[in-house]
């Protein structure tokens, strides 16, 4: 593939520098903002994610920041997830869908107050619509998106390392919980939480200038952990079921259709704004749905397009995400699959664009 030409339009962030003397060999946009997703290879980045720990520069999550009388209820809008038992100190994934019950995003959202909420966004511009429905509400919140980027710290010795920095407290933080922390003199909000199934940490920085002198700290403290740089990983993240927005669903999909129906209460989710659409669609009842699949006959070409998954000749579904595993000795994938063919142990084919693969859909995800 030819290479991207940068421009201001194409963000860095300010963990750059550092990603850039890593040697990071590959970028992907995001948000319009650089996200890197190759140092070594796929397959060394991964083995090492698995097995020590790694520093991701993810500012590219970029945070819609609600503040004000008005942030909880705005909150509650945006999603069919029931908030109303959330505390501050909770992060929540919440699946945001648009009137007609489309999936807008799928971020983590923080209740840092009462009155103020912080939404760690995936790839789509949800600033916009969450200024809109602001605006044409009239609601008393301000909206607006914070210099603050988000660092991730994640693999099996992410908890060594984060204690180092920031002191053994911190590991403490249960699942999803965020608490604060001081870094030379300033507090950070740190999560266990990230986008890997290794566990680990994400520490979203208030202003830019504390980007790399964190960064570099994390590398000082963790020299004999052997930290590196790294990114979310496409197989790791295959394996472990982590859906990417804009590749496994779109605007186009509910959220039963993404496998999210446990977190959706449309119901007593008060002000949803997909509520009709979602009780219309039917929680038990999508006619096509995410489910893990396994590709055999070598390995899999990138997948950049949806690949057509075929019964016979008739189009059942689609893959959307597809990687060779090395620790599984398969390819891994993610697809949209119709209600006809997606039981456990249907075998289908996919049609790549190196040829016809079998097909088997799988019960689970790989970990
Ligand atoms: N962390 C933060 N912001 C993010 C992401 C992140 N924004 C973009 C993107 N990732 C949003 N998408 C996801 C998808 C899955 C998860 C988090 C963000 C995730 N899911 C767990 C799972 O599927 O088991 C937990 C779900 C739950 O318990 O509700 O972690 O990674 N800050």
């Amino acid at each position: 593939m030819a290479e991207l030409s940068p421009s201001r339009r194409i963000r860095r962030t300010p963990f750059s520098e550092g990603v850039e003397a890593a040697g990071v060999k590959a970028y992907t946009v995001y948000n319009r903002m650089l996200l890197p997703t190759i140092f070594e290879s796929t397959e060394a980045d991964y083995h090492h994610l698995k097995s020590a720990v790694q520093v991701w520069d993810v500012a590219c999550e970029r945070q819609v920041e609600l503040r004000g009388p008005d942030a909880g209820r705005l909150m509650q809008m945006l999603t069919p997830r029931d908030l109303s038992a959330v505390e501050p100190g909770q992060c929540v994934y919440v699946p945001i869908t648009d009137e007609t019950g489309g999936m807008l995003n799928d971020p983590l959202a923080l209740k840092l107050q009462e009155d103020h909420w912080s939404i760690s966004i995936a790839d789509s511009d949800l600033l916009l619509w969450v200024k809109g429905i602001g605006y044409g509400f009239q609601l008393d919140v301000l909206i607006g998106e914070p210099d603050v980027n988000l660092a991730a710290v994640q693999g099996p010795k992410a908890d060594a390392l984060m204690k180092r920095v920031f002191g053994d407290a911190v590991a403490d933080l249960r699942f999803f919980r965020f608490g604060r922390f001081d870094f030379q003199g300033r507090e950070m909000v740190i999560s266990r939480s990230g986008y890997s199934r290794q566990g680990g940490f994400e520490i979203y920085v208030e202003g830019a200038d504390r980007a790399m002198p964190l960064w570099h700290a994390l590398f000082e403290a963790g020299a004999d952990l052997d930290v590196r740089a790294g990114c979310p990983n496409l197989i790791e993240r295959i394996e472990g079921g982590l859906l990417s927005y804009g590749n496994d669903m779109t605007a186009d999909n509910t959220p039963y259709e993404c496998g999210l129906g446990a977190l959706c209460r449309p119901e007593t989710a008060i002000g949803c704004i997909g509520r009709d659409a979602l009780l219309r669609a039917g929680k038990s009842r999508p006619t096509q749905q995410i489910r893990p699949l396994e590709i055999t006959g070598g390995k899999v070409p990138l997948c950049d397009r949806a690949w057509p998954l075929l019964a016979g000749e008739e189009q059942v579904g689609q893959v959307t995400s597809a990687v060779w595993s090395p620790d599984f000795e398969v390819n891994v994938a993610i697809g949209m699959l119709r209600m006809t063919h997606w039981a456990p142990g249907t075998e289908l084919q996919v049609e790549t664009p190196e040829g016809r693969f079998d097909v088997l859909v799988r019960d689970g995800f790989w970990l």
